[in-house]
């Protein structure tokens, strides 16, 4: 797909994603009129040319409405000089009446690797507090402890043609196929041409299992159960690798506790499991995939020490074709550990509790405090906000008043800190809403600096337009108030280069210590080597460039050895009960990015899944009273939801799945967050975002609706979820008790006091349609139903602007079908025209309607899908 592909033309910029930690090359055009036209960069090792949905609609979400361009204190605007005074006022006040532990930054792994530093040095060497944490503590800190155990540093070993050169790669707890989409074509890809064998290792059935030869639906949380089941019988078999143990300790401790743990935890069928063993262990050429499904628990380090054990036990480690694989999720997760910005780390993988890696860093940013020990981990920072001990909040990059479990009490905790600083590329988050001083920062596209993927490749990001308003970048915000706090030469650099050779010079310090992270190498580079810096892998220094770790045997521990660790299953923290029995699983949508904030501006991206919903298995479906489409109240301990029931068999009975992206901004009863207990991983601090226990039980509407609208409606009722369209917004609604008069209501809700209105009407059957027309072209309407609304949602909203084709009739004319969700992002193809083109029998395989219809040639993140629904044509009982 991507060897044809000519490299860079003129006129296109190199640059790296925004989006999940695959890292892709991408070539950008800007128009010079704010818009950019987007493609993979062949040259890239990362993508070699190609891009997934969300990567292609990059174009689409630059755009500058709804942009935040100027400071603004208190909601109003200010200057910057104004409000950055005032930051570093605040600050230097706290830290004087209260100490520095009396301040807090939380910042992003989608900051660069140069706003992250500067970040982490204001904090730990100049405030002298270790209170800054990320949203990577959410993410990747169960890994970084796992890591740490066992090789000493938190490093990924392999490399991305692992996947690649492979016979059996095991997804586990990873949904690669939506969250890392182009790494599953390139595994797809091996498949296909040399037979790679796939197990999937996951309670729900994904569009992962498309490739999969095993699905191994496990019981939630058992992961340490399965993955000591594999090292026991490692050891019954005799399959260790008794030259590579000389390089281990603790195998013996290792190899007990596995022996001692209970396979049944995982509920599987022992058949599978032995299945599962006789691939893993009959094939040497194994890579072992994983994310969230194994780090947002609170056994997810021992879950990633189990999964590591079986590769140190076998010596299948950081050699070609073999290895675990830590898939990172935000563009610069990878970044964010190397520059230290958990509290518990350093910088430059020093350690914050080493006295000599102090006073090293101390002496080298000629620092005037450091902190002794680690600060506050993610969950506790947003405690001690709560209590008032933190006074002064600075988030960056990052919605937490929704991506935290516990979120409503997070967000009522950020709503009563003293003072709140919040810098974003947009004021429309739910977190922005509650800052006393709004800083614009600079978005993608817009500013430069580099960025680490999961593979230590080094990228750059370049910026190829200017940013809008007067929108600075997060490193040059940062730096400003660290000069005014009167640190003026630490914080002096001129631009994104500086700060980067300054860490590559640290990172000496660190390798003067014989640690793995060493990018020496970049610390003379030149404003032009790095305006021309080609993507690495490091290390990158004057004895070293990329490779892999630790196939050698040789490890960054005290000993120098790779440590076992002995682990036993624990279920998740929160119990069910008969009040709350079923397990709340939650994850990430294909086309949505977190918290919506920018993929939520495409139409494209948005057509997808338009609405947060529940995945509930048929059987409890029945019990709870849940019709298809209906909608669920769902209940935890710190909140509740109401979410669009969606029914189906790849949930397991008694689990229910939904997704983590709506907010107040798009879906206000969707916030899945509110519902999550903070439970946390006693070794790394991270929450149980997947196992929380919730109630579900039917919300009776009064009424349910579906509107679309020119300008973007703001809703008032007890459920609502907003869409981006193409030609506008769609709605979907429903209340309790309907409103006494239907237009007065639509006309407020799309602030159309004047509009000429066509209206149907059957109050007997609780049927209303409403229609809005400005000089003769359709602006707004609104359908409403006692029932969810049956209406052809793509052709309703596809009339906005026009003047004819009869909006009252809710569907098109028998000469336009329907086409229903789209299901191809890239090339718009709906699934009711996949569903017509396979049920003539024109096409019958997913390479047949790509040829047809083009649906999947693109950036094939939909072939997955297409593929399911010809496997449900095939088998019609079958299908829900
Ligand atoms: N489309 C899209 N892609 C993204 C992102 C996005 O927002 N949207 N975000 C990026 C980020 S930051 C991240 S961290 C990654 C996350 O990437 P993934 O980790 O792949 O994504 P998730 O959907 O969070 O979770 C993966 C799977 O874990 C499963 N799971 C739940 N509990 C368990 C368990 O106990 N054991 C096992 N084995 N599996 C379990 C879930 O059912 C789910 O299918 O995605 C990145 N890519
Ligand atoms: N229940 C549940 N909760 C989860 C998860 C889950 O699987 N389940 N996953 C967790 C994980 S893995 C992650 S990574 C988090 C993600 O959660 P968040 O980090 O909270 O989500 P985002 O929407 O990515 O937030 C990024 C913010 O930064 C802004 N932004 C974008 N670019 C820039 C920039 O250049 N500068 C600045 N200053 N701001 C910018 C965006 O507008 C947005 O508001 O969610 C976590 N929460
Ligand atoms: S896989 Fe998609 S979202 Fe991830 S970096 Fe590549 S294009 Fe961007
Ligand atoms: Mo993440």
């Amino acid at each position: 797909m991507s060897a044809a592909q000519p490299s860079a033309q003129p006129g296109e910029i190199r640059t790296t994603c925004a989006y999940c930690g695959v890292g892709c090359g991408v070539l950008a055009r800007p128009d010079g009129q704010g818009g950019v036209a987007v493609r993979g960069d062949p040259d890239h090792p990362a993508n070699c040319g190609r891009l997934c949905s969300k990567g292609a609609a990059l174009g689409e979400t630059v755009g500058f409405e709804d942009r935040l361009l100027y400071p603004m204190v208190n909601g109003a605007r200010a200057g910057w000089d104004d409000a950055l005074q005032q930051v570093a006022d605040r600050f230097r006040q706290t830290i004087a009446e209260h100490g520095p532990d009396s301040v807090a930054f939380y910042v992003s792994g989608q900051m660069t690797t140069e706003d992250y530093y500067v970040a982490n040095k204001l904090m730990k060497g100049f405030i002298g507090s270790a209170n800054i944490d990320t949203n990577s503590r959410l993410c990747m800190a169960s890994t970084v402890a796992g890591h740490k155990r066992a090789f000493g540093t938190d490093t990924v070993p392999g490399t991305y043609e692992d996947l690649e050169l492979a016979d059996l790669v095991v997804l586990t707890g990873s949904n690669l196929a939506w969250c890392h989409p182009v790494l599953y074509q390139r595994l797809a890809a091996a498949r296909a041409t040399r037979g790679t064998k796939v197990v999937v290792i996951d309670p729900r059935r994904t569009a992962s299992c498309d490739i999969a030869d095993l699905h191994l639906p496990l019981a939630p949380g058992s992961d340490v159960a399965l993955f000591n089941a594999l090292l026991s019988e490692i050891d019954r078999r005799g399959a260790g690798d008794a030259g590579f143990a000389r390089h281990l300790d603790g195998l013996q401790e290792a190899l007990a506790a596995a022996h001692a743990d209970d396979p049944a935890a995982t509920g599987l069928d022992p058949a599978q499991i032995a299945e599962f063993c006789d691939l893993w262990i009959g094939t040497e050429k194994v890579v072992t995939v994983f994310s969230q499904g194994v780090n947002q628990s609170s056994s997810g380090t021992d879950k990633v020490n189990a999964i590591l054990n079986c590769h140190l036990a076998t010596g299948r480690i950081g050699r070609p074709g073999m290895g675990p694989f830590s898939v990172t999720g935000q563009p610069n997760a990878m970044g964010g550990r190397e520059v230290g910005g958990l509290a518990n780390a350093l910088a430059c993988h020093l350690d914050i509790e080493t006295a000599a890696h102090r006073d090293a860093v101390r002496a080298f940013w000629n620092a005037p405090a450091m902190p002794e020990g680690a600060g506050l981990k993610a969950v506790d920072m947003f405690r001690a906000v709560e209590r008032g001990e933190i006074k002064a909040l600075w988030i960056i990059c990052t919605n937490p008043a929704v991506s935290m479990p516990e979120a409503d009490r997070v967000r009522a905790a950020i709503a009563g800190c003293d003072f709140v600083v919040v810098s974003d590329v947009t004021a429309r988050t739910d977190t922005a809403r509650l800052a006393q001083v709004l800083l614009p920062a600079a978005g993608w596209g817009e500013r430069d600096g580099t960025v680490t993927n999961s593979d230590r490749t080094v990228s750059r990001q370049r910026a190829f337009m200017a940013p809008p308003g007067e929108a600075r970048p997060d490193w040059a915000i940062l730096a400003e108030v660290g000069r005014r706090m009167g640190w003026a030469e630490a914080f002096g650099w001129d631009g994104p280069a500086a700060v980067l050779r300054e860490h590559a010079a640290l990172s000496g310090v660190a390798a003067g210590f014989g640690l793995d992270f060493d990018i020496t190498g970049l610390a003379d580079i030149s404003e032009a080597g790095y305006a021309a810096m080609a993507p690495r892998r490091w290390p990158v220094s004057a004895t070293a460039l990329g490779g892999r770790f630790f196939g050698d045997g040789r490890f960054f521990t005290p000993s120098g050895r790779g440590r076992m660790v002995p682990v036993t299953a624990r279920p998740p923290m929160a119990a069910l009960t008969p009040e709350r029995p079923f397990r709340l699983n939650t994850g990430r949508v294909r086309d949505q990015w977190h918290t919506m904030t920018r993929s939520g501006r495409s139409a494209r991206l948005s057509r997808h899944i338009a609405e947060p919903f529940l995945e509930i298995h048929p059987d409890d479906a029945a019990r709870a009273g849940l019709a298809p489409a209906a909608l669920a109240e769902v209940t935890g301990p710190g909140g509740r939801a109401v979410l669009r029931v969606l029914v189906t068999d790849r949930v397991r009975r008694g689990e229910v799945f939904a997704p983590m992206h709506w907010s107040g901004e798009t879906a206000p009863t969707g916030r899945i967050d509110a519902l999550v207990a903070a439970a946390t991983d006693p070794v790394s601090g991270q929450p149980e975002s997947k196992a929380a226990a919730v109630a579900v039980a039917p919300w009776r509407a009064g009424w349910f609706g579906f509107a679309a609208s020119r300008s973007r409606p703001e809703p008032g009722c007890d459920y609502w979820s907003r869409a981006r369209g193409e030609k506008g917004w769609r709605l979907e609604l429903a209340g309790a008790k309907a409103p006494a008069d239907w237009e007065a209501e639509a006309r407020k809700l799309f602030g159309l006091p004047d509009a000429r209105l066509s209206r149907v009407s059957d109050p007997a059957r609780g049927l209303e349609r409403l229609a809005f027309h400005v000089d003769g072209r359709l602006e707004a309407a609104l359908f409403i139903a006692p029932e969810p609304v049956a209406v052809a949602r793509e052709h309703l909203a596809g009339l906005l602007g026009e003047g004819g084709g009869q909006p009252l009739s809710g569907r098109p004319g028998a000469d336009a079908p329907d086409p229903g969700t789209t299901l191809c992002a890239c090339l718009n193809v709906g699934v009711n025209t996949i569903l017509t083109a396979i049920e003539s029998g024109r096409a019958l395989s997913v390479e047949a309607i790509g040829a047809a219809l083009g649906a999947g040639t693109s950036c094939g993140s939909c072939r997955p899908e297409i593929a399911a629904l010809l496997a449900a044509a095939r088998q019609p009982e079958a299908a829900e």
